[in-house]
């Protein structure tokens, strides 16, 4: 939608008029409603994104991606909010596979990066920061067996989501349990959460219970719906 535009009844309800046109006269423009909310894509930050490059010389912000200002809950069945609950196995191809509790995650070495994420809908949120365990030391940890190839993100009722071993080994995959210097809220995925920001971000399982190691790769929820098996955002790896 574009800021010059009249706004429906609904969105100028949410946002008053004055808002509204400061926001317009900042280069922002009002994206998408849900829930009550209003989510706004920022031009300003998307062109400055745009002039930007990683380390390695790819563009910082994906082709296809506009960014959004704040972190868009988008769906999915929650799990137990409760810490009380949480129970992540590390398991699989593993030598000695075993379970987190919410101390015994808080107990794992913590990395706090600030990490950009890319939803296959067309926003990124760049730059947040996101707080939690590599990964790369919960495999160590397990003693990861050389016939792994790929890694499984399991969530509450049945959400899965597979990403191949070197990539869910990188240094910026984590599971998180706090964001923007809070901790996770319920609709992000709250206790916690896969972060992996090289891919699409349904691959960034909510609500987490298990990371499971595998030789075969396993296709997971989206993948098994007509989304990329693979989901990288630079390729614009969107539907299979
Ligand atoms: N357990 C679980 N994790 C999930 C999902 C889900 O439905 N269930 N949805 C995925 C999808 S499609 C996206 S785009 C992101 C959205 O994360 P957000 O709601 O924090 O923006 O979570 C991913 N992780
Ligand atoms: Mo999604």
């Amino acid at each position: 939608m574009s800021a010059s535009r009249p706004l429906p009844p609904a969105v100028s309800a949410a946002m008053s008029r004055r808002d509204f046109l400061a926001r317009a006269a900042s280069g922002t423009v009002v994206a998408a409603m849900g829930g009550g909310m209003l989510w706004v894509l920022s031009d300003r930050l998307t062109r400055e994104a745009k002039a930007m490059s990683l380390a390695d010389g790819r563009p910082r912000l994906p082709p296809g991606q506009r960014v959004l200002e704040a972190l868009r809950p988008m769906g999915g069945v929650p799990g137990s909010p409760s810490p009380a609950d949480v129970k992540i196995k590390v398991y699989g191809e593993v030598e000695k596979p075993f379970e987190l509790d919410w101390n015994g995650l808080l107990a794992e070495p913590q990395t706090e990066l600030e990490l950009d994420v890319h939803c296959v809908t067309g926003w990124s949120l760049l730059g947040a920061a996101w707080k939690g365990v590599r990964v790369s030391h919960l495999a160590e940890k397990a003693g990861l067996k050389k016939t792994a190839r790929h890694v499984v993100f399991e969530g509450a009722h049945g959400y899965t989501a597979n990403v191949l071993l070197a990539e869910a080994l990188a240094p910026d995959v984590l599971v998180a349990h706090r964001h923007a210097g809070k901790p996770l809220a319920r609709p992000h995925g709250s206790p916690v959460r896969a972060v992996v920001p090289g891919l699409y971000f349904w691959k960034s399982t909510k609500w987490l219970t298990g990371i499971k190691f595998v030789a075969r790769d396993e296709p997971g929820y989206w993948e098994t719906r007509g989304y990329h098996n693979h989901a990288d955002p630079w390729k614009e790896e969107r539907y299979a």
